[in-house]
C-alpha cells in the first residue's frame, strides 16, 4: 500500500502573465501559485510532502487531446511581440498569451502527468499539482477561460494509454463548468466526468445549454457526464456536501474508478469574485476525504481556478492536509442545503435515472410540475453556510473576507497530533496492527472499580465485566484528553462498553456524541437531552422508541458476498451524521452483526470525516479479522475493498426512502428532492 503525498510546483509557471489591460483576465495572476505555496509553507505542510520535479509535457502527449493546429498556434506565440500576442489572444474567449505561456502550459501538462505517474507507480498514495495556466475550459482546438491545454483531460488520456485504465473519475469542483473536459469525454464511457458550476439558468459564463443537468453524455458515453448546475449564488458547505451525498458519491461508488483526478478550482470557495459562493475552506477537506475512499486512495488533485488569494491559499492547505491523512476539521455553519440546491440535485438524479442502478427506483413522477414551480425558488439563498460568511460576501468586500478567514481559520485549526490510534490489543495483535497504532496498557481493577461504582453502577452489575471496561476507559480517556485521535477497544461485552462509553463522554463534557451501533443493542440509553444520537443497525426490527429523533433503528442485513451497505451509508447515515455535527463518534460492533467487514470499514472510514476524526470503536473481542480492518480504516491506511458492486434491492431502497421521509425535517442533510419541500 503506497504512502505519502506528492506536491508539484515550479516557480517557472509564475512567468505567464497578462501584459495589457483586460478586466476579464486580470484576476488570473501569478501570485495565485506563489502565495498558495507560501501558505503551505506557513502551515508546515511543505516539509511533509514528497516533492516531484515538473517536466514539459511532450507534443505527443498534448496531441492525445488537442489538434495539431491548436498546438502549432500555441507554439508560434513564443516569439511574438505584445501586439501580435494580443491579436492571437482575441481569437479566444477570455484568454491571454505571454511569450512564456506556451512553455508554462507545457509544464502544467507535464506536472499533471508526473503526478499521475507517481500515483500509478505507487511512489506516493496521492498528491497535488499547483499549475498555471489552468486547463478545464480548453478544448481540442481552442484556448478558453484562461486555459490553453486541458491538463486534467490529458492526464486522464495518458493514464488510460500508459496504465491501461478502464475507469477514471474526474471531479471538477471549480465553480465554472469545465465544458472543455465535457466535450473531450462526452462519448467516452471510460471517463466519468462530474462538474458542479454556477449557472443561474444559463446566465452565467460560459452560458451554455450543454452545462445543464440534462447533458448526460452522448452515444456510448451516455450516463457518464454529470452536470450539477447551481442556479443561485451563495451556495455553501451544506449544499456542496449534499451534492456529494446525493449525486456524486453514489455514482462514484457504483462506477468504481481505478483513478480519481480532481479539476481543483477554488473559485467555488468563499470570497471568490467569480463564484460568489459561501463555502469555507474546510469543506475542501471533507470533499477530499470522501474522494480518498475511492480507487484505493489513488487521487490526483490538479489546480484550476481560484481568484481570492487568501481563500485560495487556505483551501489548498485544507486539501493537502487531508491528502496527508490529518484529521478532518469540523465543518461549520447550519447543516441544511438550500431549496435551489435541492432542486438541482433532484433534477440531476432524475436525468441520470436511466443510467445508474442505484437510481433505478427513484421516484420522478412528481417532476413535471417543477418547471412551473421553480420561479418560487428565485429568492436569495436562505441557508448560507454561516451567517457571518453571507454578510461578508453580500458586501462583496475582499478585505472583509480576508479578515473573516483569518478569524475563521484560527477557530478551526486545532493543534493536530497527526492521526494517532490507540488500542489495548488482544493477544498477538502487535503483529497485525498497522503503523501509527500505539498499544496502551490496561487500567487496573481498583481504578476501574472506583470509576464504575460512582456513575456506572446501574449499568455494571457483575464484577467480572469490570475488567473489560478497563480497556474501554483507558482508550476513551486518551481520546477525550486529545492524546490520541481515535482508538479501538476489544471487549467481551461490546454493548455494555458502548453504553458506558456514551455516558462517560457526555459526563466528560461532550455535547453531541454520535453512536453507530452494529448488532443487537442490549440497552438503549436515554437520548432525550439530545447529547447522544444513536443509529442502531440490526437485523431485527426494533419496535420501541420510534418517533424519537435521537434514536434511529436501521434494519439492514447485508447480502452475503455483496456490498450494498454503501447505499445506506451515503443515503442515510452520513447525511444524518453531518446534520447532527457530533463532537465524538462511538462505533460499537456487538453480537449478531448484520454487516460484513468491508461495510463496517466503509462506515468507519467515512465517519472519520466527523468530530475532527475523533472516533472510538468498541468491538466484541472474538472478531480479530475485523479489528485489523478497523484499525486500518481508523489510521486511514487503506480504503476498504468493495468487491463486486451490488445495487440495493427495491426493498432496501424503499427502506432508506421511508427513513429519509421520516427524518428529513429533523436532519436536513437528508433532503434530496423538493417534492415535500414546496
Ligand atoms: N464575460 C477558470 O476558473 N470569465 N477560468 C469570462 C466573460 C472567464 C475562469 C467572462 C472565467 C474563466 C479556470
Ligand atoms: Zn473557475
Amino acid at each position: 500500500m503506497a504512502s505519502g503525498t506528492a506536491l508539484i510546483y515550479d516557480e517557472e509557471m509564475t512567468t505567464h502573465k497578462l501584459l495589457w489591460n483586460d478586466p476579464i483576465c486580470d484576476i488570473e495572476v501569478p501570485e495565485r501559485l506563489s502565495s498558495s505555496y507560501e501558505q503551505l509553507r506557513s502551515y508546515h505542510l511543505l516539509e511533509r510532502c514528497v516533492h516531484l520535479p515538473v517536466r514539459e509535457g511532450s507534443e505527443e502527449e498534448i496531441l492525445l487531446v488537442h489538434s495539431l493546429e491548436h498546438l502549432e498556434v500555441a507554439k508560434s506565440t513564443q516569439t511574438m511581440n505584445e501586439e501580435e500576442l494580443k491579436r492571437v489572444s482575441e481569437n479566444y474567449d477570455a484568454f491571454f498569451f505571454h511569450p512564456s505561456t506556451y512553455h508554462c502550459a507545457r509544464l502544467a501538462v507535464g506536472a499533471a502527468l508526473q503526478l499521475v505517474d507517481a500515483v500509478m507507480a505507487g511512489k506516493v498514495r496521492n498528491g497535488m499539482a499547483l499549475v498555471r495556466p489552468p486547463g478545464h475550459h480548453s478544448q481540442r482546438n481552442a484556448a478558453n477561460g484562461f486555459c490553453l491545454f486541458n491538463n486534467v483531460a490529458i492526464a486522464a488520456e495518458y493514464a488510460k494509454l500508459k496504465y491501461g485504465l478502464q475507469r477514471i473519475l474526474i471531479v471538477d469542483w471549480d465553480v465554472h463548468h469545465g465544458q472543455g473536459t465535457q466535450y473531450i469525454f462526452e462519448e467516452d464511457p471510460s471517463v466519468l466526468y462530474f462538474s458542479w458550476h454556477r449557472y443561474e439558468h444559463q446566465e452565467f459564463w460560459p452560458s451554455l445549454k450543454e452545462s445543464d443537468y440534462d447533458a448526460v453524455g452522448l452515444g456510448k458515453g451516455k450516463g457518464f457526464n454529470i452536470n450539477l448546475p447551481w442556479n443561485k449564488v451563495g451556495m455553501g458547505n451544506s449544499d456542496y456536501l449534499a451534492a456529494f451525498f446525493h449525486v456524486l458519491l453514489p455514482m462514484a461508488f457504483e462506477f468504481d474508478p481505478e483513478l480519481v483526478i480532481v479539476s481543483s478550482g477554488y473559485d467555488s470557495g468563499i470570497g471568490d469574485p467569480e463564484g460568489q459562493m459561501n463555502a469555507t475552506p474546510e469543506v475542501f477537506a471533507h470533499l477530499t476525504h470522501f474522494l480518498m475512499q475511492l480507487a484505493n486512495g489513488k487521487l490526483c488533485v490538479i489546480l484550476e481556478g481560484g481568484y481570492h488569494l487568501k481563500s485560495l491559499g487556505e483551501s489548498v492547505c485544507m486539501t493537502v492536509r487531508t491528502l496527508l491523512g490529518d484529521p478532518v476539521p469540523q465543518i461549520t455553519g447550519e447543516m441544511a442545503p438550500c431549496l435551489s440546491a435541492v432542486e438541482s440535485i433532484q433534477n440531476v438524479r432524475a436525468a441520470h435515472k436511466p443510467y445508474w442502478k442505484w437510481l433505478a427506483y427513484e421516484d420522478t413522477s412528481f417532476l413535471q410540475n417543477l418547471s412551473t414551480k421553480s420561479h418560487l425558488l428565485k429568492k436569495a439563498n436562505s441557508n448560507p453556510s454561516t451567517e457571518d460568511a453571507s454578510q461578508i460576501t453580500n458586501n462583496n468586500n475582499t478585505v472583509k473576507v480576508e479578515r473573516f478567514l483569518e478569524l475563521h481559520m484560527k477557530n478551526i485549526l486545532f493543534p493536530v497530533p497527526p492521526i494517532k490510534t490507540a488500542t489495548t490489543g488482544s493477544e498477538g495483535s502487535e503483529h497485525f496492527l498497522p503503523e501509527h497504532v500505539q498499544l496502551v496498557k490496561e487500567m487496573d481493577e481498583t481504578e476501574i472499580k472506583a470509576l464504575v461504582s460512582g456513575f456506572y453502577a446501574d449499568l455494571v452489575k457483575e464484577d467480572k465485566t469490570l475488567l473489560s471496561l478497563g480497556r474501554t476507559f483507558v482508550i476513551l480517556d486518551k481520546i477525550l484528553k486529545k492524546e490520541v485521535c481515535n482508538g479501538i477497544a476489544a471487549s467481551p461485552t461490546a454493548a455494555l462498553s458502548a453504553a458506558v462509553a456514551l455516558r462517560h463522554s457526555v459526563r466528560f463534557g461532550f455535547q453531541r456524541v454520535l453512536c453507530v451501533f452494529v448488532g443487537d443493542m442490549q440497552m438503549i440509553p436515554n437520548t432525550e437531552d439530545g447529547k447522544m444520537l444513536i443509529i442502531n443497525i440490526c437485523e431485527k426490527e426494533q419496535s420501541r422508541k420510534t418517533g424519537c429523533k435521537h434514536y434511529i433503528s436501521l434494519n439492514w442485513k447485508e447480502d452475503a458476498g455483496g456490498n450494498d451497505f454503501f447505499s445506506a451509508v451515503l443515503g442515510f447515515i452520513l447525511p444524518v451524521a453531518y446534520s447532527y455535527q457530533p463532537d465524538l463518534t462511538v462505533i460499537a460492533v456487538g453480537p449478531n452483526r448484520s454487516l460484513g467487514i468491508s461495510g463496517i470499514s466503509l462506515l468507519i472510514a467515512l465517519l472519520r470525516g466527523l468530530a475532527e476524526s475523533r472516533v472510538f470503536v468498541v468491538i466484541e473481542d472474538t472478531e480479530i479479522n475485523l479489528m485489523q480492518s478497523v484499525a486500518k480504516a481508523l489510521v486511514g491506511a487503506s480504503t476498504p475493498p468493495f468487491g463486486i458492486y451490488v445495487p440495493p434491492t427495491q426493498e432496501k431502497v424503499n427502506k432508506i426512502k421511508a427513513l429519509r421521509d421520516q427524518f428529513q425535517q429533523e436532519w436536513k442533510m437528508l433532503q434530496s428532492s423538493v417534492k415535500d419541500g414546496i
